[in-house]
């Protein structure tokens, strides 16, 4: 099965240049962490990621929390990016139809699709989505440079995803032209899609605690890599929250990676 591949040998079957691309920054990184920089000052993202930085293969943003955005938040970002080597992922879920998620790609005040590597988006809308935010790109080495990972599964209590859904959503990413822009899924489980050249994007992990007040489902690095088939750990809340965030990314680090060497040891 996939999860007992190297993230190497992974790298050489992904469809998508960008998935090539993570899947090799985190074998020769040695980091299978994505940090989700849930703040709301551009300062504080921009310092949370300085520090974390040589500690993750991701930054996952939500951009539309930041109260102060500008555009040189975000080339101070892609600096932090370059120097650190990490990439960018912007947890936008875009959830509508082809011709409305293009615009929401790449106009309007954020301009997503000029500096984020990466987008999520929900599968909800048909197959039509990834054509839609391909559609913004202009033209084919463009559409090389940027991905989408598409949600199967959720991590919220009470979420309306079932097996019909999940199953579908796994072959909307594997379906001929969507191929070399879908990079992963975003999802809770193994089991969610076999194909080794995506990468599973897991959120929801945290080391003491099981639940927050409004519906988040935590589980430990180890359950996430091991249990679930997680190659990326999303850590938010347990990193941001810590007395110390520079130690607790490397805490973070190191277990989520020493799970990653034990799945594929045994
Ligand atoms: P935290 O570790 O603080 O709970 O943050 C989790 C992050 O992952 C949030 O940015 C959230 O939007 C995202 N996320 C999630 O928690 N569950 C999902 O199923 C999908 C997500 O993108």
């Amino acid at each position: 099965s996939r999860t007992k591949l190297t993230y190497e040998s992974r790298a050489n079957l992904a469809k998508s240049s960008i998935a090539k691309r993570l899947f090799n920054l985190m074998a020769t990184k040695q980091t299978n962490l994505c940090l989700a920089a849930d703040l709301t000052k551009s300062d504080e993202i921009l310092d949370i990621a300085d520090k974390c930085g040589p500690y993750i293969c991701l930054l996952k943003t939500h951009v539309d929390i930041v109260e102060d955005f500008s555009e040189s938040f975000i080339s101070n970002l892609q600096a932090l990016a370059t120097r650190h080597n990490f990439l960018i992922m912007e947890d936008r879920k875009f959830v509508d139809i082809g011709n409305t998620v293009s615009l929401q790609y790449s106009k309007g005040v954020y301009k997503i699709s000029n500096w984020a590597d990466l987008v999520t988006a929900h599968t909800l809308p048909g197959r039509s989505i990834v054509q839609g935010l391909k559609a913004a790109l202009d033209g084919e080495a463009a559409v090389k440079e940027r991905g989408v990972f598409l949600l199967a599964e959720m991590s919220s209590s009470g979420n309306l995803i079932d097996d019909k859904y999940k199953e579908s959503s796994n072959k909307i990413a594997t379906e001929g032209s969507n191929v070399d822009f879908v990079a992963g899924i975003v999802c809770q489980s193994a089991n969610c899609f076999a194909f080794p050249g995506l990468v599973q994007l897991t959120p929801g992990i945290k080391i003491d605690e099981s639940v927050d007040k409004l519906g988040q489902q935590y589980q430990s690095p180890e359950h996430a890599v091991k249990e679930r088939g997680a190659d990326i750990g999303v850590v938010g809340r347990g990193i941001l929250q810590a007395g110390n965030v520079q130690q607790a990314a490397i805490n973070y680090r190191d277990r989520l990676w020493a799970a990653y060497t034990d799945r594929i040891a045994k």
